[in-house]
C-alpha cells in the first residue's frame, strides 16, 4: 500500500496545551507518527512516497484566503513582536467582532480554542495537506487505497478557523478534490466530531459526511456532532452524525459502523475518504472508548468491505506506544 509521509511533521512540536486550568504536555506529539512510521517501515508492504508539492489551489478550494495568510505569518509575527515559544489564544473574538491586526488578537479569531501556532506549524500542516492530496492523486490513478500519514490532524479546522490540535482540514481538501471527480463519502472514526470536515461539506450536494464519534453533550468538541445535524441546502441529509456513549466497547462500534457505511451505500459514491483516528482505543488517554486492537482490526475489514477506492487519512490517536500497533491492523485490510 502507498503510504505518504513527510518528515516536516516534525517542525510542529508545541510545548504545552492548556487543559484543567492549567498547562499540560502537549498530546499530539510528534513520536505519534514517528511510532506509525516505524511500524510500517517493518511491515514488507507499506510503499513509502514523498508528498508531491501543490500550489495553494486546491487549499483554496476548503480554506479562506485571509485564514492561510494569517497560519503562514502567525509565528512570524508573534516572534518579530517579542514573542517567544508558541502563539496561543487567550481571548476570543466575539461572533461579530471585527478582524484585528496584532497576532495575539488574530489567533483569537482565526480560532475557536486554545491551540497554539508553533514555529513549524505552517510548514508541518502545509506538507501535511500536500500528503493528502498526493494519497488522493494516486486513489484518482487507480490505486485500490492509499494512506496519508498525516500530522497534525486536519478535522477540526474549519474553512476560517484552527482548533482540537488542527488547523489545514487535510481530509476536506482531499475530498473536494476528488469529489470534482465524482461523488465522495467521507467517514470520520476519530474519536472526536469532525466539525470541520462537517462545516465544510454541510451544503454541498457532492459530499456525503458520516461520523461516529463520542457524545458532544459531554465531549470535545462539545458543541457540533449532534444527530439532529444533517446538512442543508444541496446538502440536506448528507450529513450522518453518530454520538456514541461512554466505554462503547469492539461489539457496540461495530453495529453503529454497519449502520454508517448502509448511509455510505445509499449514497452510492465513487470515491471513500476515511478520517482515522486511533483515539477510540482502549488505552487512549483521551478517549472513553473500550476498542481493542482487534476492534479497530474490524473497523478496517468494514470499510475495506465497502469496495470502493480509498484515501484514508490519519487523524488523532495519542496511545503512542500503540499507534505502530494499531495502524498496522487497521491498514492491513486495505490492501
Ligand atoms: C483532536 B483529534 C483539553 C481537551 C481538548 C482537544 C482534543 C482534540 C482532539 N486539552 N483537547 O480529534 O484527535
Ligand atoms: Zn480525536
Amino acid at each position: 500500500m502507498k503510504v505518504v509521509f513527510s518528515a516536516h511533521h516534525r517542525l510542529h512540536a508545541p510545548r504545552f496545551e492548556f487543559s484543567r486550568g492549567g498547562l499540560t504536555p502537549y498530546s499530539e506529539c510528534p513520536a505519534r507518527a514517528e511510532g506509525i512510521r516505524a511500524a510500517l517501515s517493518g511491515s514488507g508492504w507499506a510503499d513509502f512516497v514523498d508528498p508531491r508539492p501543490h500550489d495553494d489551489g486546491a487549499l483554496l478550494a476548503v480554506h479562506d484566503a485571509d485564514y492561510l495568510d494569517f497560519l503562514r505569518q502567525a509565528h512570524r509575527a508573534w516572534t518579530a513582536g517579542g514573542g517567544c515559544g508558541d502563539l496561543a489564544a487567550a481571548t476570543f473574538a466575539a461572533r461579530n467582532g471585527r478582524r484585528p491586526g496584532d497576532c495575539v488578537a488574530q489567533i483569537g479569531y482565526y480560532g475557536f480554542d486554545t491551540t497554539p501556532i508553533a514555529e513549524g506549524t505552517w510548514a508541518a500542516a502545509r506538507a501535511a495537506a500536500d500528503a493528502a492530496l498526493t494519497a488522493a492523486e494516486l486513489v484518482a490513478a487507480g490505486e485500490p487505497a492509499a494512506y496519508a500519514l498525516c500530522r497534525p490532524p486536519g478535522h477540526h479546522a474549519t474553512r476560517n478557523q484552527l482548533g482540537g490540535y488542527c488547523y489545514l482540514n487535510h481530509a476536506a481538501v482531499a475530498a473536494r478534490w476528488l469529489a470534482a471527480r465524482g461523488p465522495t463519502a467521507i467517514v470520520d472514526v476519530d474519536y472526536h466530531h469532525g466539525n470541520g470536515t462537517q462545516e465544510i461539506f454541510y451544503e454541498d450536494g457532492r459530499v456525503l459526511f458520516v461520523s461516529l464519534h463520542a457524545d458532544p453533550a459531554w465531549e470535545y468538541p462539545l458543541y457540533w456532532g449532534y444527530a439532529d445535524e444533517t446538512g442543508r441546502g444541496f446538502g440536506a441529509g448528507l450529513t450522518h452524525n453518530v454520538p456514541l456513549p461512554a466505554g462503547i466497547g469492539d461489539d457496540g462500534y461495530a453495529a453503529a459502523l454497519g449502520g454508517a457505511l448502509d448511509v455510505v451505500r445509499d449514497f452510492g459514491p465513487r470515491w471513500l475518504v476515511v478520517s482515522l483516528g486511533f483515539d477510540t482505543y482502549e488505552r487512549d488517554p483521551l478517549g472513553t472508548f473500550r476498542l481493542s486492537l482487534d476492534g479497530l482490526g474490524r473497523s478496517g475489514r468494514a470499510l475495506a468491505g465497502l469496495g470502493l477506492p480509498t484515501l484514508i487519512v490519519q487523524e488523532g490517536g495519542y496511545c503512542v506506544e500503540a499507534l505502530g500497533d494499531l495502524a498496522l491492523r487497521f491498514l492491513d485490510a486495505f490492501r
